[in-house]
Parts: C-alpha cells; structure tokens; sequence
C-alpha cells in the first residue's frame, strides 16, 4: 500500500508531539514527536552533557543530555530516541524522549515542543499516520487499541496477534481469491472471442463455494474474537438471599458487595472484572428475582433478566439448604428458555452447601436441563469448579473455532457478512445462467466490502470512529 495521504485530507506535514505516557508519577514519562521537523526541534531544544548543541542526531541512536529552556535553563536529564523514517511507527521522522516521569517536567517538555513549532497530536494520531502512511491496515490499528486496553492474558494474545497482522493476512487471502475470481469473469466479458483460458462456471461456483467458506469461518469466529477482547460475561441469577452476592465476593476474593440476611439486599447490577486461566470474566450480581410490589426491587428484578439475556454464562443460584421454592422453580424455568433462544450457558448452582441439605437437586438439573455444581461462598468450598465450568462454558461458546486470529468487532462481522452475501448472490447468478457482467458486480461489491474491512478503501467517518477510542500519545 503506498501513501494514502493524498486521499484523506490531513496535515501530515505538521509534527506532532505528545505525552505519551500516563499522567501521573512514574519512574520515566515519554514526549513523543513525529513528523518533518522532529529531529529539528529536538536539536533546539537539547544539550549534551558538556554543555552546548548537537546537531548531528543519528537515526536510531540514544542521547544522554538535557532539554533546556530558550535561555539555557535545564528542565530535565532525559534520553532522547532519534528515530528517522520511513522505518519508523509512523514511517516519519520520531524522536522519543525519555525524562523522569512526573506530570510537571512532562507538560514543560511537551510545552517546549510545541513552542519550537510542533502540534498537539490528537487522540490516536500517530497510528493514524501509521495508517495512512501504509504501516498497519485498519484491522492492526484497532489491533493497536486492543492491546493496550488489554486486560486479561487472552485479550493481550488475540489483540497481539492481530497487530503482527495475522488476521490481515487471513483477509488478504480471502480478498487475493476473490480478485482472482472476478479476473476470469471480467476476461471473459472483456475478450468474449478471445482463446483466454476462461474457467468453465462450474469452476468458478467450485472457487467461490471455498472463498465464502473462509469467509464463514471468520464470522463464526466472532464469539470467540469478542470473549477474547471484552471479556466473558457471567451473570449471577436466583431469587433473594440465595448467596448471589456472597458467591460474587467469594469469586473476586473480596468484600466488593454489600451482603445481608435480609432478602432484597441488592437492588442493582453490579459489574466487577476478574480473570480466571487466562480469560478476561466481566462477572455481574444482579437483584434478586421474586414476586414484588416495591418499585426498586421490581425495577433491579427486571436489571437481572436483561443482564442474563445478554451473558455468555449464566450461574442459577439456589439456597440448597431450604427446598425449591415456587419462586425458584419460576425462575429456573425461564433461565432454561433464555439458554435456549440467547445460546447462553447455563450452570445450576447449589449453594450454601455447607448446611444440611435440603433441595431435590435431582429436580433443579431437570429443571435447568444444566449440569449441577455444589457451593458454598460461605466456606469457600466448590469455587475451583465455579472455576471450571465458566472454562467450560467459554470452551462450548467456541467450540466451533480452533483458530487463533479471530475477528474481534462486530465492525469486521458486518463486513464478512456482507461478502458473503454478494459471494452467494454471484453464485445465483451464475448458476440461473445471468450474464457475467452481474456476476462481476456482485463479486466487485464484496471486494469493496473487504477493502472498507482492512482500510484500504477509505472512509473518515469509520476512521474518525476507530481513531477517537485511542488515548493522546499513540
Ligand atoms: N451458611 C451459608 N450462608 C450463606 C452462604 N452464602 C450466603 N449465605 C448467607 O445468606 C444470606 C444472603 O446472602 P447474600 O449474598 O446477600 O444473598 P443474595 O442472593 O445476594 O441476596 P439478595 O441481594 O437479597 O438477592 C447472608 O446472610 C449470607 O451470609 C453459604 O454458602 N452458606
Ligand atoms: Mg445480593
């Protein structure tokens, strides 16, 4: 890919400077700058330790020095990183530079920068010019912010992966098929008399059957790209006093939520992060579910459904030490036509399991149709396989993918569902024996559609969107 800036109406002359580093205190901070005049600037405003100017930056080299005032006035000790383009982040010219890291020295560095005539980079602009310079396609880009929201060891694998341009090159393929398809096809439209080498239909429907099959495996990949990047969410759900926030408390090994003998102690959802073998577990308590008059419980019982209807696994919680009460049964049912529509995976949990045990949990897994596993939050005895079977849960969501570079945004799902469906129309065509020029256009609608998925067809509103998630420095 070459240089998109022509296309895309941005300054890329300008240099562009930034913290990129946290604010805040820490052992080092990093103004970052890019552009034409990076180096310049840097020059302006270092000093050896000797004292006196340098002008003689090498590329990929690191200086001892100060950044000083106009007057000669020491800010900080730093070391600065010259980096010139095209082999840089952003193919411009980089300078990085390191200094201690506290939010004064760095808003004077930055400060002095910015008076030597640089910009304020906006949110994500140096993996903007990445972009647009051709170094990362927009499947990396997002790649970029991925990995450094990571939070979890699968997140910071997936998003890795798609940096290193694994997925893009998974599409790179799709797209290098397809082109090689609408060749033939627009050959055979352009040379009709011609002794080209033209790929019977059969052929043709035969290449395209396995493209759209690449295709399809990429959409399906999605639960699994999406758990990998946000998180699984697991929901907790029973009627009050079941041990719904205790289990919470007892998973995040914390006193997070408040926890009473009082039924209808919680009365909202409450979200809370934790990992659990590698994978990033949104793990949500929610309100207890019974029949009820008071206007905040009934509102919190509704939270609780809407919650189950969007997790990925869903705990039922039972009080095993009192026998299935109405209320229970009432809401185990449900949960068991939630798993059904929504494709959630259903655990029954019995809690309280250090009490005599009282609930027909023979009753409870014919209910839930779900395997059945013994707790208590109280002693802490059975969490290993609460453990466990949020593993195996997250396994069944994805049991129909072994990849490892899955699509992660529902923005990539769009896109591969809208090649497939010109993959398929084409196919009609074909096969109803319409003239190649509507198999073309079919075929040339999913190359765009694919060319809008990496980025190589532009479009600033998609590019505004992606940039903005980005912090200022990246
Ligand atoms: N013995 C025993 N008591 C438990 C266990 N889990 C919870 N409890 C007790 O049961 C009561 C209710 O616990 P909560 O965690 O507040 O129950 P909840 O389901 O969140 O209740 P609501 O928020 O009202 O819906 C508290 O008194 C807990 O100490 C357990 O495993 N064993
Ligand atoms: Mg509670």
């Amino acid at each position: 890919m070459g240089s998109k800036a022509a296309d895309y109406n941005i300054q890329q002359e300008e240099t562009i400077a930034a913290i990129s580093t946290p604010m805040g205190e820490g052992g080092i901070g990093v103004v970052r700058l890019s552009g034409k005049t990076a180096i310049d600037i840097l020059a302006r405003m270092f000093q050896n330790p000797a004292g006196g100017a340098r002008g003689d930056f090498e590329s990929r080299r690191v200086y001892y020095g100060f950044i000083v005032e106009e007057d000669g006035a020491k800010i900080d000790e730093v070391l600065a990183t010259v980096m010139r383009g095209p082999a840089t982040y952003t193919r411009e010219d980089v300078v990085e530079i390191s200094c201690h890291g506290g939010s004064a020295i760095l808003k004077k560095a930055l400060r002095r920068a910015l008076d030597l005539g640089a910009r304020m980079a906006q949110p994500g602009e140096f993996s903007k010019r990445a972009f647009l310079n051709g170094r990362i396609d927009l499947v990396q880009a997002e790649a970029v912010i991925d990995l450094i929201r990571s939070k979890s060891e699968r997140a910071w694998k997936t998003a890795f992966s798609q940096l290193d341009g694994k997925l893009s090159r998974k599409l790179n393929r799709i797209e290098d098929g397809l082109v090689n398809v609408l060749s033939q096809i627009e050959a055979s439209i352009d040379f009709p008399d011609e002794e080209l080498e033209i790929a019977e239909n059969g052929t043709l429907i035969e290449n395209l059957g396995n493209i759209k099959a690449k295709v399809t495996e990429m959409v399906n990949s999605y639960t699994m790209g999406r758990i990998f990047r946000e998180g699984v969410a697991v929901v907790i759900v029973g009627r009050p006093n079941v041990g719904k926030s205790s289990l919470m408390n007892a998973l995040l090994e914390k006193d997070r939520v408040i926890v009473t003998p009082i039924p209808g102690t919680t009365r909202d959802t409450i979200e809370e992060a934790l990992e659990i073998s590698g994978f990033a577990v949104r793990i949500i308590d929610t309100a207890g579910v019974r029949q009820t008059t008071d206007p905040a419980e009934l509102i919190g019982a509704e939270r609780a459904m809407e919650a189950a209807h969007e997790a990925d696994v869903v705990l039922a919680l039972i009080d095993a030490s009192v026998p299935l009460t109405a209320g229970d049964e009432e809401l185990l049912d449900r949960l068991a036509g939630l798993k059904a529509s929504t494709g959630a995976y259903l655990i029954a949990v019995a809690n309280k399991s250090d009490l005599p045990q009282q609930a027909d949990l023979n009753q409870l897994a014919a209910l839930t149709g779900a395997e059945v596993i013994h707790v208590s939050a109280l002693t802490g005895a059975g969490l290993g396989d609460i453990r466990r079977g949020i593993i195996r849960g997250i396994d069944s969501l994805g049991e129909t993918l072994s990849e490892s570079a899955p699509i992660t945004r529902e923005r990539h799902r769009e896109k591969l569902l809208a090649i497939s469906a010109s993959i398929d129309t084409a196919v009609e065509a074909l096969r109803g024996g319409l003239g190649r020029e509507y198999v073309a256009a079919d075929l040339r609608d999913a190359k765009e559609a694919m060319e809008e998925l990496t980025g190589k067809a532009l479009d600033a509103d998609v590019l505004n969107r992606i940039f903005n998630e980005f912090c200022i420095g990246k």
